[in-house]
């Protein structure tokens, strides 16, 4: 029996087979959780259904994280099927594209850190919210996905490196809030992977080569490692873990300077 058997899972930012999303959606299932999937917008909505079939998936729901409608709509329509939620994977972010290049004082506005703060930060507080009661005495799980760009200065990555640093304390105020009630909340720092959200970055292929020359593990990691990452911390193994950042980078973020070699 695998370690997440009865464990019902939502899983929010499936776009692709690429998706990191996916990724732990797979582990999960294959660690016995039942699943449902949400799709940002009707163009989404074909793909993740056929993702939903794949797996057996309970539902597929809409979910615009910068829509408060369709966020208290998701957790009705989900509360109609089942009675508690036992895990919640928060798996998107976004910030307007033409400020993810060049000089970050130059190319950040007013309008895409309101954007980018509002996506891929608050949305895990507004989540927390509404699945609160669906949570609440089942030792739930919420999990987020964050990037280094947080902590460390870097080119291109800009906005959203503020958007992570705010989702990074967001976990640790909701884990502080919701920890009474059994609700544990943490947040997994993947190394860089080429999904759909690095399609286009300039550059990313030399990130990727970068990271492969001087991590410990000499390697970029997959969306399978950070999926089994998240199957233990949203599981009762992990029950002793909360506000946590987890790096799954295969140890580029410990180096202080890369090797002779
Ligand atoms: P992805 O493109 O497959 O997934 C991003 C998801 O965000 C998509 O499913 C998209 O629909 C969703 N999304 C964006 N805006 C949304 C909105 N308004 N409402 C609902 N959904 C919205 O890319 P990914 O790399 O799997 O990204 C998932 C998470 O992983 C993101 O938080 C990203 O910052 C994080 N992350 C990615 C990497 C990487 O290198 N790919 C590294 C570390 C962390
Ligand atoms: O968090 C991310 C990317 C998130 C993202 C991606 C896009 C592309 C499409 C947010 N918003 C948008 N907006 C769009 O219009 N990552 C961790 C992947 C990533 O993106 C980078 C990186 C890495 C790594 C951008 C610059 C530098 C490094």
């Amino acid at each position: 029996m695998g370690f997440l058997a009865g464990k019902r899972a939502l899983i929010i930012g499936i776009a692709s087979n690429r998706s990191i999303a996916w990724g732990i959606a797979e582990a999960m299932k294959r660690e016995g959780a039942e699943l449902a999937f949400t799709y940002q917008n009707e163009k989404l909505r074909p793909r993740v259904e056929k993702f939903a079939a794949e797996c057996g998936a309970q539902a597929t729901l809409p979910c615009d994280l910068g829509n408060d409608d369709e966020i208290s709509a998701l957790f009705d329509t989900l509360g109609g099927s089942w009675d508690g939620l036992d895990i919640l994977i928060h798996s998107a972010a976004f910030a307007p594209r033409d400020e993810l290049t060049g000089d970050f004082v130059e190319v950040t506005t007013r309008e895409g850190s309101k954007t980018a703060h509002d996506i891929s930060s608050y949305s895990l507080t507004a989540l927390g919210k509404a699945a609160r009661p669906m949570m609440r005495g089942h030792s739930g799980a919420i999990l987020s996905l964050t990037y280094m760009g947080s902590v460390r200065a870097m080119p291109s990555y800009n906005v959203m490196g503020l958007a992570k640093a705010s989702l990074e304390a967001n976990i640790r105020y909701m884990a502080y809030a919701l920890g009474p009630e059994g609700i544990r909340v943490n947040g997994i720092s993947a190394g860089p992977i080429r999904t759909l959200a690095a399609a286009g970055i300039a550059d990313f292929r030399k990130m990727l080569d970068h990271v492969e020359q001087n991590a410990p593990l000499r390697k970029n990691v997959s969306i399978e490692e950070v999926g089994n990452a998240a199957a233990f911390l949203c599981s009762d193994l992990a029950s002793g873990i909360t506000g946590e950042i987890t790096y799954v980078d295969a140890g580029f973020n410990i180096i202080g300077m890369s090797g002779y070699n």
